[in-house]
């Protein structure tokens, strides 16, 4: 039995303890010496591989076992109480049902392993946008992801002693050991139809089993800071969002703070961390993945970064497409799924750097670059602290958090789109936010040609229905004291095509050209033109000095074309449909009269 001065946890932690019976206990006190002792005893039993030490310090790899190397969208569940709750998008399962089919996937299922406990804090500790939760679990890979993407230890067990509420995350592998048995590399469950990814919102409850990967298992991300967070902020009028943060200072040295929502694989990384070609203008990183917004004192919205680290997409990853990223990742990362080189060191696709000419690929065989195969996996991840960023911005970690000017949205679009909307109003930009997708392709396993509407990128992540999810953002403009504090929202698409299906828009840094356009429209400077679909930036207000782009190209991406919107409007009315009464009334209007704006 475990004593602690709050109950709940007491309670908590002895139940789990009696139902998954562990071989032993390990409390996190988040030092580094207990970070370097897990390491080592992971590199021991040949599941990490400590890496060439002069050329990646502090450096580990992991190679997961080959069925478990994402999130799985369709093995995660929403068991509120009411099915409708849920809403459309999510999978739903009545909780009680859920509760009973995982309570016996977790009977003895840490048999032979060790339960380790982490509290942990989203958000700087103590700060009042920040979040506790504790996490139980049998994996020591991801206590020292969680020690990197989180702040994990006694300073946070410490505010729940004083009664901080926290939520409780219940993680296994779903790998119990017989006496005796040798542990594989990569613990999980054998089959995808064993892996549950749960919440249970109103009891603010996590329980996840059979998956070791990313957002699966490292729960305070995806399943906490955004599924049970946004239940929470609806509940108490904040936001919890699948935004990156960024800080940009004009060349008189003006500061502004911009958030993106964009779904997975769209960049955010790369534009949180984004060198621009516009000379005299800087980007800094707040973060990149997940913000958490509070209504200021003054009447503004103030972010936080909730997280302390990057589980970032590793292939791709270069000096050319995001130097920030490369240099953080140079020492005390963990690398999941990449290749081994013979010299120790780490290499993937669009590195950059010349294949070796033999490596050992993520799945631990052979590789050469004839092989026909990866060296590395498309989801293979670093996961590195966000404090050795050399563009972190140094009010990163303030607890008070950064107040928002604007907020872009943005998906992967071919056509339609141009490269920048700003919206008439919070209403407006709300729609634009709803409406914000990318195009999927038939060759994609389980998901029809056409367009996936992806509100703010929450898609996989809203923990309630979706017309509630947008009539809160909806709240939220009416919520605020001064409605000109607000943050303008912006609807960007860096991804259009011309006729030969190539990309028009360069993107990387020359979306900075963008970024300069939007501060410029804070301040009071920047052109734009009314349009029917909302404020496009006005001839020539757009810098493109340097910029090699014809002025044929130029006028595609910042045209509105009349006949494919049209064709939009038909497709988000469906898309609508399927919210029921749920949908907004405030929704309904704004398409009726985009309709409206365009006859
Ligand atoms: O695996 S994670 O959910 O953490 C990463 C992602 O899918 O964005
Ligand atoms: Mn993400």
């Amino acid at each position: 039995m475990l004593s602690f001065k709050n109950s709940l946890l007491e309670e908590w932690i002895n139940e789990v303890v009696k139902l998954c019976q562990p071989d032993s206990i390990h409390l996190c006190d988040g030092s580094q010496q207990e970070y370097d002792i897990l390491m080592q005893e992971m590199v021991d039993a040949g599941m990490a591989i400590s890496l060439n030490q002069e050329k990646k310090p502090g450096c580990f790899l992991f190679r997961s076992h080959p069925t478990d190397v994402a999130r799985v969208e369709n093995r995660t569940f929403i068991a509120s109480k009411k099915q409708e709750d849920a809403g459309p998008t999510n999978n739903w399962v009545d909780p009680i049902e859920l509760k009973a089919t995982m309570t016996k996937l977790y009977s003895g299922c840490m048999k032979g392993r060790v339960l380790y406990i982490i509290p942990f804090s989203m958000g700087p500790i103590g700060s009042p946008i920040s979040k506790i939760g504790v996490e139980i679990t049998d994996s020591a890979y991801v206590v020292a992801n969680m020690r990197i993407m989180t702040r994990i230890g006694n300073e946070v067990l410490a505010l729940i002693e004083e009664g901080w509420e926290f939520v409780k995350c219940l993680h296994s592998v779903g790998k119990p050991l017989e006496p005796g048995e040798k542990d594989s590399t990569w613990p999980c469950a054998p089959s995808i139809d064993q892996k549950y990814i749960s919440h249970f919102p109103e009891e603010r409850l996590i329980w996840s089993y059979g998956s070791g990967y990313g957002g699966n298992a490292l729960l305070g991300k995806k399943c906490f800071a955004l599924r049970i967070a946004c239940v929470q902020a609806k509940d108490e009028g904040w936001l919890a969002e699948h935004m990156l943060i960024l800080k940009i200072t004009d060349p008189k040295g003006k500061i502004a703070y911009i958030c993106g929502a964009f779904p997975s694989a769209c960049g955010k990384t790369n534009l949180a961390m984004l060198t621009p070609t516009v000379p005299g203008w800087k980007v800094e990183t707040i973060g990149d993945d997940i913000s958490w917004m509070k209504f200021g004192e003054d009447g503004r919205l103030y972010a936080i970064n909730a997280e302390s680290g990057f589980f970032g997409v590793v292939p791709g990853t270069s000096m050319q497409s995001n130097p920030a990223a490369m240099e953080t990742i140079q020492k005390n990362t963990i690398y999941t799924n990449v290749g081994l080189t013979d010299d120790g060191d780490v290499w993937w696709e669009g590195s950059g750097i010349p294949a070796p000419e033999h490596l050992i690929d993520w799945e631990g065989n052979d590789w050469t670059p004839d092989c026909g195969k990866t060296a590395a996996h498309a989801n293979a991840r670093f996961t590195t602290p966000a404090a050795q960023c050399p563009v972190i911005a140094p009010e990163w970690e303030d607890p008070a958090g950064v107040p928002v000017s604007a907020i872009l949205i943005g998906g992967r679009r071919a056509s339609t789109i141009p490269l920048v909307i700003e919206s008439f109003n919070w209403e407006h930009g709300i729609f634009l936010g709803s409406i914000m997708g990318s195009e999927t392709t038939a060759a994609a396993i389980g998901l029809a040609a056409g367009v996936r509407r992806d509100p703010f990128a929450m898609l996989p992540f809203m923990g309630y229905h979706v017309g509630d999810y947008l009539q809160h953002w909806l709240d939220i403009g009416k919520a605020a004291k001064d409605p000109a504090k607000l943050p303008s929202i912006y609807m960007v698409n860096w991804f259009r095509k011309n006729e030969e299906g190539k990309f028009i828009w360069p993107g990387y840094g020359e979306n900075s050209r963008v970024l300069k356009w939007i501060v410029e429209r804070a301040e009071g400077t920047g052109e734009a033109v009314a349009t029917s679909i909302g404020n496009l930036p006005a001839p020539k207000a757009l810098d493109i000095n340097g910029l090699n782009i014809s002025e044929n190209d130029l006028e595609m991406i910042l045209h509105v074309d009349k006949e494919a919107w049209l064709a939009e409007i038909d497709s988000i009315r469906e898309n609508f449909k399927s919210y029921g009464e749920k949908l907004p009334p405030g929704l309904s209007s704004q398409l009726e009269s985009l309709k409206e704006r365009l006859s």
